[in-house]
């Protein structure tokens, strides 16, 4: 990936919405608010005992990502390799304990946006020549992810910075409005939201109060 489009994609992160049909009550009319409101890219993240699954979620993901191309935001699809192909999405977002990256990227081609979910250095070394962002968290407490392991801060996201200075870097976990100014300047490049955005009362105002920061 050139410096350039490093720039492009690091500025596509600076809110990026993860949703799913189990962290919104109604999750099309959410992610269009979203999307209306501010959102920069979006990831499809179809978890838990009651997600979608087989042609239900392959029939939601095209209605997001059809919502999604009208906004002209990036559609990532998270873990389902075989469905981001399936329908052409801009990209996919795994986590250590998926596909590893390099298999990923031998199956999605040089074109598609990988982002992988990192928690130590190590971890991003061995993402760094498939990966075209890094996810770093949780930041914060979260009750959107169990196995979300220990509240990190930004402490990971200030030494990723230091070594790789071009990489995109996205925070997440319990990120909510006021947190995010310490966040990028800790060095990442945006921040990824599920539960203050699905699950405020107002989703629009919510977005909105992400997306003027
Ligand atoms: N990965 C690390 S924390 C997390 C994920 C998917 C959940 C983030 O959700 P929330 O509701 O923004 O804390
Ligand atoms: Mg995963």
């Amino acid at each position: 990936m050139t410096s350039c489009t490093k720039q492009v994609l690091a500025k596509q992160l600076r809110l990026y919405f993860v949703c799913g049909t189990t962290d919104a009550s109604d999750l099309v009319t959410t992610v269009k608010t979203a999307l209306r409101c501010g959102v920069t890219c979006f990831q499809f993240r179809e978890k838990g005992k009651d997600a979608l699954y087989g042609d239900e979620k392959e029939a939601m993901a095209r209605t997001l990502q059809h919502e999604c191309r009208e906004a002209k935001v990036p559609f990532i699809i998270n873990d389902d390799v075989e469905l981001a192909l399936a329908i052409d999405a801009d990209g996919i977002h795994v986590g250590q304990d998926d596909l590893p990256a390099k298999q990923v990227r031998e199956r999605l081609g040089p074109d598609k946006w990988l982002g992988v979910s990192v928690h130590t250095m190590e971890e991003v070394s061995a993402a760094l020549p498939f990966a075209d962002y890094v996810g770093i968290g949780p930041i914060h407490e979260t009750r959107s992810k169990l196995d979300a392991g220990i509240v990190r801060g930004t402490e990971l996201i200030q030494q990723v910075r230091r070594h790789y200075p071009l990489l995109p870097i996205v925070g997440i976990g319990g990120i909510r409005p006021d947190h995010v100014p310490a966040i990028i300047d800790d060095g990442a490049d945006g921040v990824a939201v599920i539960s203050a955005i699905a699950s405020a009362p107002d989703v629009a105002e919510a977005t909105r109060r992400f997306a003027c920061l």
